[in-house]
């Protein structure tokens, strides 16, 4: 997971985790972090051809994130349950998104979409030495 420059300008680091841990998540690595644009470019590679590209590089460098790895059973789908639709309008009462998302880039948190993606996207952040099981 990630929580988005947004949140962490806000001073919702504290509160997303809260809900994580509520949510039954065990933290088994976690960062604060400034990505450049081009580390952003890289962690986005997959939406390279979409329109928002560029705006999403841009957001997601414009200030510190915190990326973590995270465990439970079933976590990519239990994860997005947590977190609600990618637009904070669209989601769900009681999600993390819908408290303190406030448009579709500017939605709070990451999180991946694939337990294949999550084997990547934890690798792009951490060392196996920065990682606690
Ligand atoms: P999710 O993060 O819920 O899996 P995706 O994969 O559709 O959503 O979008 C990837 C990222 O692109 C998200 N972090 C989202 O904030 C951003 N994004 C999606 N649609 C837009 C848009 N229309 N404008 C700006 N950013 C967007």
């Amino acid at each position: 997971m990630m929580i988005k420059p947004d949140a962490v300008r806000a001073g919702n680091i504290g509160n997303i985790l809260q809900m994580v841990n509520a949510a039954g998540f065990r933290i088994v690595a976690m960062k604060l972090t400034h990505m450049t644009k081009e580390r952003a470019g890289q962690f986005y590679a997959v939406h390279r051809e979409r329109p928002f590209y560029d705006e999403l590089c841009t957001f997601m460098s414009s200030g510190p994130i915190v990326a973590a790895i995270l465990e439970k059973e079933n976590a990519v789908e239990a994860f997005r349950q947590l977190i609600g639709a990618t637009d904070p309008a669209k989601a769900e009462p009681g999600t993390v998104r819908h408290r303190y998302g406030t448009n579709v880039g500017e939605n709070a948190v990451h999180g991946s979409d694939s337990d294949e993606n999550a084997a990547i996207e934890s690798a792009f952040h951490f060392s196996g030495m920065e990682t606690y099981s």
